[in-house]
């Protein structure tokens, strides 16, 4: 079979389709560069001591692990010098971080999870880097958090690497979503599903059930339905699978189905929810969506939500269309 690297693959595309202007095809390869270090030192783990906390807080008030910082570090000084770029956020920075003016400036904006999954890091399993591209603001100076307070209708890529038993990249520009495994000999990322679909209807769902106690009645509604199977009122079994990577269990949903669940609970009001909205939900919206599925935050589409900071946090129901239906139904219609 004739292998296609992701270059090869970007500039089809762009010849193709028009859809991926030079820069953002320039971002993309040196995004997907940055994987394949962030991969590299996941890879090492011990020998690489890169296990382990920091003894340092992010913004959120988390622990850091080193490989949150070590990715997070990877990702600004691979993107810093392209000029493709204006500015970067991440999860791992309390504010944007605006290209230095040593170098030239871009028309796009990245945000990033550096290191996705981060309690599993010390316990091998697999963990992820995700990614969303926007772009500025026509006529913007310099950067603010402001500009970057835009719907995730308005992205221009978006994509996440799973570090798991193989290393995956997986990408939307707007035209579909393709997966991409890296080639560990080679160190070249190769292309190896296209056009990724969900199924429509599954049998499994994602959700961190010790904290049951504390859902919202829709939420709660809608798990027992599923525990009480093929005698209760959905009238089937169902399966249930919790890695807690966000990445890991997306990457599952795209490739056999399923529904994928943080919600809102009634601990802190504050805090509606455990992800965040324009690193985590907005990218992984825009690819469920490209993929034939759907995502919702339990009442609207996560896409059309209009960030008020970039930090902020937003419950999430994302995977196969039919379930994410279901569940957005028993919020909305009581
Ligand atoms: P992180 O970005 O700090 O790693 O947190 C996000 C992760 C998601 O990957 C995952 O879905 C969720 O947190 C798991 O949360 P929990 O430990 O509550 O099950
Ligand atoms: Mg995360």
């Amino acid at each position: 079979m004739k292998r296609v690297s992701l270059t090869q693959y970007l500039v089809e595309e762009q010849r193709k389709n028009n859809s991926i202007p030079a820069e953002l095809r320039l971002l993309i390869e040196v995004v997907a560069r940055a994987c394949k270090t962030i991969s590299h030192a996941v890879g090492k783990g011990a020998l690489g001591d890169v296990l382990g906390t920091a003894n340092t807080e992010n913004i959120q008030g988390e622990v850091q692990k080193k490989l949150d910082i070590i990715s997070n570090e990877i990702l600004l000084e691979a993107n810093e010098w392209g000029g493709h770029l204006a500015a970067m956020a991440s999860e791992e920075m309390e504010s944007i971080h605006p290209i230095p003016n040593r170098y030239p400036k871009g028309e796009y904006m990245l945000l990033f999870d550096p290191l996705d999954g981060s309690s599993n890091i010390d316990v091998n399993v697999s963990i992820g880097t995700i990614f969303s591209v926007l772009k500025a603001p026509e006529g913007m100076g310099e950067p603010s958090e402001a500009d970057f307070m835009q719907p995730g209708s308005e992205q221009v890529a978006a994509g996440y690497a799973v570090y798991g038993p193989q290393t995956m990249l997986v990408l939307t520009t707007g035209n579909g979503v393709n997966c991409f495994t890296l080639d560990r000999e080679m160190g070249s990322w190769v292309l190896t599903q296209r056009n990724m679909q969900i199924p429509e209807t599954t049998k499994e769902f994602a959700i961190n059930m010790s904290n049951s106690r504390h859902w919202y009645p829709p939420v709660t509604r809608y798990v027992d339905e599923m525990l009480a199977g093929s005698t209760g009122p959905r009238g089937k079994d169902f399966n249930m699978r919790w890695v807690a990577s966000m990445v890991a269990d997306v990457h599952r949903i795209l490739s056999r189905g399923g529904v994928f669940m943080y919600p809102a609970d009634t601990r802190d009001t504050a805090m509606p929810g455990k992800l965040r909205l324009m690193y985590e939900a907005n990218p992984m919206a825009m690819i469920v969506e490209q993929a034939g599925g759907a995502a919702t935050d339990g009442k609207q589409r996560i896409l059309d939500i209009v960030p008020h900071k970039l930090h902020q946090r937003v419950p999430v129901f994302l995977g196969s269309k039919a379930e994410v239906d279901v569940v957005t139904g028993y919020h909305t219609q009581g």
